[in-house]
């Protein structure tokens, strides 16, 4: 499929998805939404990829809702923002959390709004030292969406997300490392290498088993210790019947590394 807004490129067990309006630092449109949808299905499909990375074009990497794009229009027809998040912000975090493979968000600049809170939907933020997150929502009279508000309290605690809402200041990436919102800050220059070889590694692990701890991770948010204990025996039961725990024990016992197949 050939896109306008985006980019999507698959390589060695990666796919890559580019969010490509740089002139807009990457803001989300109607169209965009469409494109983003449609490369997250073939990623989903595609059983030759075994890890996503998302990015953006330019020094941004996304400002959230395009705000040239919103038109009082919306109200007067009868669409409202919440029928927008269901058809496109909420379709894209859950697509992002359902996809059985792991996410990287590679943060080249900055993230803004709904762009903020589709890094912290991804699996692994990684981000250059001279991006920053914002919560921009509040200064133009919206409450957090994508998801924001379910990751971000989970992520640096309550104090400091109700803060970062309410206020939307921005977060260096360095001070995101730092409060635990996203898992590595890299200088500028060595991203996409850094990024690489990150998605590289993910690439070729067991992806079957990531899927899984993907699944755990988003259900530990809500569990009790009990449930949580039930759900890791079920997820033992089905990564201990792969092939990749076997070649995973097979690779231990010959001292060689293990070959991976995703299965
Ligand atoms: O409507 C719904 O569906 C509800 C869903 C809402 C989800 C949301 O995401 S709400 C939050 C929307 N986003 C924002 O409020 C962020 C708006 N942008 C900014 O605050 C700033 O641009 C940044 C802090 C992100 C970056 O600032 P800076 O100084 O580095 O860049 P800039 O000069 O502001 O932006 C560069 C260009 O991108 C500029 O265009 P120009 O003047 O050069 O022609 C700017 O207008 C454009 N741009 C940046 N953000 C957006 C945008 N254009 C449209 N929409 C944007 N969100």
């Amino acid at each position: 499929m050939a896109y306008e807004t985006i980019r999507f490129e698959r390589a060695d067990k990666v796919a890559t998805l580019t969010l490509n309006r740089p002139d807009r630092l990457n803001a989300f449109t109607a169209k965009v939404h469409e494109e983003v949808r449609a490369a997250l299905r073939d990623a989903a499909e595609d059983e030759s990829v075994r890890a996503l990375v998302i990015t953006g074009a330019g020094r941004g990497f996304c400002a959230g809702q395009d705000l040239q794009e919103v038109r009082p229009a919306d109200h007067d027809s009868g669409r409202d923002l919440g029928q927008r998040l269901d058809r496109n912000y909420n379709r894209l975090i859950r697509s992002i959390r359902a996809l059985a493979k792991p996410v990287i968000a590679s943060v080249n600049g900055v993230a803004a709004g709904a762009g903020a809170n589709l890094a912290l939907a991804t699996d692994i933020v990684i981000a250059a030292r001279s991006a920053s997150f914002i919560q921009a929502f509040s200064r133009i009279g919206l409450v957090p969406d994508s998801g924001g508000s379910y990751f971000l309290p989970r992520r640096v605690g309550q104090a400091r997300a109700t803060a970062l809402f309410m206020l939307g200041d921005p977060v260096s990436a360095e001070d995101a490392v730092a409060c635990g919102m996203i898992w590595k800050c890299v200088d500028d220059a060595a991203l996409a290498a850094e990024t690489a070889t990150l998605a590289g590694r993910l690439a070729n692990a067991p992806t079957k088993t990531l899927g899984l701890i993907k699944r755990l991770m988003d259900a530990s948010a809500a569990n009790t210790l009990d449930a949580q204990l039930d759900l890791e025996r079920d997820f033992q039961r089905l990564a201990g019947s792969s092939e990749d725990y076997r070649e995973g024990v097979a690779a231990f016992r010959e001292k060689r590394p293990p070959g991976f197949k995703g299965r």
